[in-house]
């Protein structure tokens, strides 16, 4: 793991680990594999489908309108670039999944311009994970998944799917679009899961 230096208080240093293979950065990459999506927030919508097929939509209103959290939190991308410290406001899972039918132990999350990446329903809940629409005290850019994205950060960046449309709950495993050409299907940075097999 590598040991870097965070910053100085007084004459001590304070020093982070950063998951295997990972370094720090300042700025902020833009990574997207395909052109990015313009989605006015008028025609944004957010649809969580459940195995069985109910669906629960929320406008772009209905978003904001639900409770907001502001998590600080570390970003680990698979091609080795780690952000420390970013700040966000979001919409917890949490909340977006009360009530709802929980009928499936698997999600693939589909996004505005057709990438999809999936992970386990349980990584979404318990504060893990959340529909954030603002970026460091502003709106969310449109290149890093504005007007809302995924973040879920204890995996692997890929899993925090930009230009967010919705979650399908299933019953059966199925991989997104990384996962089908290589990526590891869970992607947990600290055990370094970046390619199938890891
Ligand atoms: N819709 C969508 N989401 C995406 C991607 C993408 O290409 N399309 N790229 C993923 C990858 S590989 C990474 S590392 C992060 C990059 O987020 P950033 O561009 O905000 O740094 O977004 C992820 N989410
Ligand atoms: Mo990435």
């Amino acid at each position: 793991m590598g040991i870097v230096s965070r910053g100085f208080h007084g004459r001590r240093s304070t020093e982070v680990t950063l998951p295997p293979g990972q370094y720090l950065v300042h700025d902020f990459p833009v990574l997207s594999a395909g052109p990015t999506p313009r989605v006015p927030p008028e025609i944004w919508s957010f649809t969580i489908t459940t195995a069985e097929g109910a669906r629960h939509r929320w406008s772009w209103q209905e978003l904001l309108d639900l409770p907001s959290e502001r998590p600080t939190v570390d970003l680990h991308c698979v091609t080795k670039w780690s952000k420390l410290g970013t700040e966000w406001e979001g919409v917890s899972l949490d909340t977006l999944f009360a009530g709802i039918d929980r009928d499936g132990d698997y999600a693939m999350v589909h996004s505005f311009g057709g990438y999809t990446t999936n992970l386990p329903l349980e990584d979404l809940l318990d504060g893990q994970a959340w529909i954030a629409y603002r970026y460091d005290g502003e709106d969310l850019p449109a290149e890093h998944g504005g007007p809302a994205r995924l973040l879920v950060p204890h995996l692997y960046l890929w899993k925090s799917a930009k230009w967010v449309a919705g979650i399908q709950l299933m019953s059966t495993d199925e991989l997104g679009f990384w996962e089908t050409i290589g990526y590891h299907e869970y992607g947990d940075p600290w055990r370094e899961q970046r390619y199938q097999g890891d």
